[in-house]
């Protein structure tokens, strides 16, 4: 969680410096679900992400150091620059990508999973999202699949109470627990600002998964202590008042698991994680940007064969 806080605190930071172009979702405030249910999965389990999904990413073992390249546009990035903060993806831990669609990788972690029945395998796809892409088309036409099929995918709805300005109030009619009951999937609601509370629901409903037990559902609340998006630090938009932030604050994730630890423990960590984060704000710095002349790379498949056995995308790149 403080490598999570620190990184996204050194990324407004790099935002305000116009090294990170086009700014961040900041994920600071629900740090305790991405490490909550991280902590439940195995390394070959998968997760999709969201637009603030530097949290997601870092909880299931990303590098950071590359991450911060990523997010800079570096060529030494995650994704060689091409993805940035919200299209990070590593196949080598299971992340099949941030994404900027609200709602989509819901269908894309109940493949994964489907595709881990198909190859025999207990593996488990986690979903994370938030209250407001419940009302997506996609999530719902999901939900009735995986249900269905019994797949082993958890989804995972981070309730922070808005969508960009939206309240929940305003937005999401019924409760939202209610939308995954309805189609006979587990649901409960957990603090989301605790994050051993998350933990254990995300471990059972993932115990649940791989014994075949078909789908969960976990809402998870908690407070989003920043902007929708850094534009609003120039914007100022007025949509939450002064006191209710601050009454948001108060219960900070890092402070709920960090009264847990021994003495002095807290201390240690975060000095650990500050070398991290300075070693991987100079490693983005200092590297290249990504050559234009390979613009066109990576954005077909190649050799792809048509029914007539000729390449439908030879020669494209
Ligand atoms: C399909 C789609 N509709 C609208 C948007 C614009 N949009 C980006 S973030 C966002 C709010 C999402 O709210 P929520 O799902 O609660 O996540 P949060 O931002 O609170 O983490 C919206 C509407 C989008 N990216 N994708």
């Amino acid at each position: 969680m403080r490598l999570i806080r620190r990184f996204e605190e050194r990324a407004i930071e790099l935002v305000h410096s116009g090294e990170i172009v086009g700014g961040i979702h900041p994920y600071i405030g629900q740090e305790a679900i991405a490490a909550g249910v991280c902590a439940a999965l195995r390394d070959d389990d998968v997760i999709t992400s969201t637009h603030r999904g530097h949290g997601h990413v870092l909880a299931k073992g990303s590098d950071p150091v590359r991450m911060l390249a990523e997010l800079t546009g570096r060529a030494t990035g995650l994704n060689q620059g091409r993805g940035g903060s919200m299209h990070a993806a590593d196949f080598s831990k299971g992340i099949y990508g941030a994404n900027g669609i609200v709602g989509a990788g819901g269908a894309i972690a109940t493949g994964a999973a489907w595709a881990a029945v198909k190859e025999g395998s207990d593996r488990v796809a986690v979903s994370f999202f938030g209250d407001g892409a419940v009302n997506q088309g996609v999530l719902l036409e999901t939900f009735n699949l995986a249900a269905l099929w019994r797949l082993p995918v958890l989804f995972v709805c981070e309730n922070n109470g808005y969508a960009t300005t939206l309240t929940i109030e305003q937005g999401v009619a019924g409760s939202i627990t209610a939308r995954a009951a309805a189609f006979g999937m587990p649901a409960v609601t957990v603090d989301g600002t605790d994050a051993r509370a998350v933990r254990d629901a995300a471990a059972e409903a993932v115990a649940l998964g791989r014994a075949g037990g078909g789908p969960s559902f976990l809402e998870c609340t908690a407070y989003r202590f920043d902007a929708h998006h850094t534009w609003e630090h120039k914007a100022r938009v007025r949509y939450r008042t002064d006191e209710e932030v601050a009454a948001g604050r108060s219960r900070d994730p890092l402070d709920v698991q960090g009264a847990r630890l021994p003495e002095g423990a807290r201390a240690v960590i975060d000095a650990e994680i500050e070398a991290v984060l300075t070693e991987a704000v100079a490693f983005a710095l200092d590297s290249p940007a990504p050559d234009p002349a390979g613009a066109l790379d990576h954005l077909y498949a190649t050799g792809l064969r048509g029914r007539n056995g000729i390449g439908l995308f030879e020669g494209v790149r």
